[in-house]
């Protein structure tokens, strides 16, 4: 009897521990696309379109190289409508009771997997630099599990921009090189785009039939969709765009949409490109003097450190974590998230572009839609649900520990050791958004005051039990208490008309 050997959308690599453990011989591939997955949210177009066209390609591939792939389209009449359903069907036809899997990167799908009346044998997802052994044995007895830590440790073991025992130019981390507010005279290179070619093209039209109501521009679509083109993609940036990546690693730039920015996370989540591979790659840059340390340090930490130290987390808080609330915040998400529209440039310009991209860089997922989110109080769940769906690299496994954690503060500060929480001065320091909008960001209280100016206070205020202790949040405690007494009540009741306008949907 053969056995099933199933391949997820996000598991499309050549070497895929389910492919290593299957025979070639007399096994059979199954892949799918399916109801289910394309539906869990209410995925951004170009995300669904991103992963069915890589599906079709690596299925392609993996015949050439001699596998049988039963592999199952989203119009086949046949469809059982879900990974489970189709395994069954697989395993009707053929006579396989066995079930050999790579475990995939939501709680939810491995208990589905779980659950079937089959052998289900899953595989460790080695994809990763930190095996879940390596993470837990760091997180092991230790008070806080803070991404640095973990990053040093990870830098010893790969010997990834180390000297001897010593890390390359004598500093760890060399962040306060970085957080350059952008100028706008800045040349910026723009990343690789790829004319889509018949695969692609036939999941588009797929996707524009089967799901025209989702948030999100479909076309035009330009992401690499196989290994070379991701590769093609990651050399322009090594080349175009790493030297300036930390320099410029927090700005905003109104219509820039991807400044230095690598634009391959969604190549890396999937399985077109190796994240070892990239860092060394990266590493290579700074050995032939290429790029400097600054950048390159600052690149390689956010796969060796923040990649690995939240895949770590998701899956060692187990399955709960993505409705932790610990915050106790239930507001609902506005619709201006959506779409609906703001007066706010920052969101504008945030929401806008996701909608376009399905992408946006990591200062405007934390210090924009983040920050206000958390500013507002919205319920962490819908804050999730969001981010899930609408970006083009979002995998529970590492969207979670993003928003629920670093964003939200929702974990308890599991993650971050202090809410990501700012007034409108930090975005007018890093980005050239507040210069367009129709608040004052110099406008604290009255007519005109910057949304996140009024909303800062009231975070804080709300929540003094919590943050008053916490040392890094101190100085700003005592600024709160020198303000008069009656500029502080303005401040909540405008805070709080703000946000019942923003209830009753008034455009904020
Ligand atoms: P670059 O800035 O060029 O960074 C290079 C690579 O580092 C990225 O491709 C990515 O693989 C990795 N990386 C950087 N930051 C992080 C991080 N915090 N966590 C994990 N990997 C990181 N990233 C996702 O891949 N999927 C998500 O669903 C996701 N959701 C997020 C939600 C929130 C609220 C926040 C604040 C961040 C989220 N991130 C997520 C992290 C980060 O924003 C994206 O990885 C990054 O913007 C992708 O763009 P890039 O490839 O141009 O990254
Ligand atoms: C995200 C996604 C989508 C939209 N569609 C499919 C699909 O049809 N078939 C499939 O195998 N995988 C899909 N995926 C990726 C899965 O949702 C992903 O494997 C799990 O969420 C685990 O990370
Ligand atoms: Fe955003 Fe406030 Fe600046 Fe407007 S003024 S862009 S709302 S930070």
């Amino acid at each position: 009897r053969p056995a099933l050997a199933l391949v997820l959308g996000d598991q499309l690599t050549p070497d895929l521990s389910a492919l290593r453990a299957a025979d070639r011989e007399r096994d059979r591939v199954v892949m799918a696309e399916v109801a289910s997955e394309a539906t869990y949210v209410a995925h951004h177009p170009k995300k669904i379109a991103l992963i069915f066209a890589a599906m079709r390609k690596f299925a392609a591939r993996l015949r050439e190289a001699g596998w049988q792939v039963d592999y199952t389209t989203l119009d086949d009449p046949e469809n059982a409508g879900s990974i489970p359903g189709e395994l069954l069907r697989r395993a009707e036809e053929t006579g396989a009771r066995q079930v050999i899997a790579t475990r995939p990167g939501e709680w939810r799908l491995i208990a589905a997997l779980e659950d079937l009346p089959l052998e289900v044998t899953l595989h460790e997802d080695d994809r990763f630099i930190a095996s879940h052994a390596t993470f837990d044995r760091w997180a092991k007895g230790r008070k806080s599990l803070r991404m640095e830590h973990f990053y040093r440790e990870m830098r010893r073991a790969t010997g990834l921009l180390m000297e001897g025992d010593a890390p390359a130019g004598g500093q760890w981390n060399y962040d306060h090189d970085n957080r350059k507010p952008p100028r706008d005279d800045l040349f910026l290179p723009e990343p690789l785009r790829f004319e889509p070619d018949e695969t692609v093209a036939g999941a588009l039209d797929l996707v524009e039939a089967r799901f025209p109501d989702n948030f999100g521009a479909l076309r035009p679509f330009a992401f690499a969709t196989d290994p070379e083109q991701a590769e093609a993609a990651l050399a322009h940036f090594l080349k175009e765009a790493l030297p300036r990546f930390g320099d410029y690693q927090d700005a905003m730039l109104a219509g820039r949409r991807f400044l230095y920015h690598a634009v391959i996370s969604a190549y890396l989540n999937i399985g077109l490109l190796d994240p070892l591979e990239v860092c060394r790659r990266a590493e290579a840059e700074w050995t032939a003097g290429r790029a400097p340390l600054n950048a390159v340090e600052g690149f390689v930490r956010q796969i060796l450190g923040w990649r690995e130290y939240v895949r770590g987390i998701y899956f060692r808080e187990g399955p709960g974590y993505a409705a932790r609330n610990d915050l106790g915040h239930k507001r609902d998400l506005p619709p201006l998230y959506w779409g609906a529209g703001t007066r706010m440039a920052c969101l504008a310009e945030a929401v806008g572009q996701t909608r376009e991209e399905a992408y946006a860089h990591h200062i405007q997922r934390l210090m924009v839609t983040g920050n206000f989110a958390l500013l507002a109080g919205v319920d962490p769940a819908q804050v999730h649900e969001w981010y899930l769906a609408v970006y083009i690299d979002a995998f529970e496994w590492v969207e979670a520990p993003n928003t629920v954690g670093m964003s939200q503060f929702a974990d308890g500060g599991l993650v971050a050791s202090k809410p990501y929480v700012s007034s409108g001065a930090y975005i007018d320091r890093m980005s050239d958004y507040c210069g367009g909008c129709s608040y004052d960001v110099k406008t604290r209280v009255g007519e005109g005051a910057c949304p996140f100016n009024l909303l800062y206070w009231r975070f804080l205020d709300r929540h003094r039990a919590r943050f008053e202790g916490n040392p890094r949040m101190g100085a700003m405690y005592r600024t709160w208490e020198r303000m008069d007494a009656g500029r502080r009540r303005a401040i909540l009741e405008q805070a709080d008309a703000f946000l019942a306008r923003m209830e009753a949907d008034e455009t904020v």
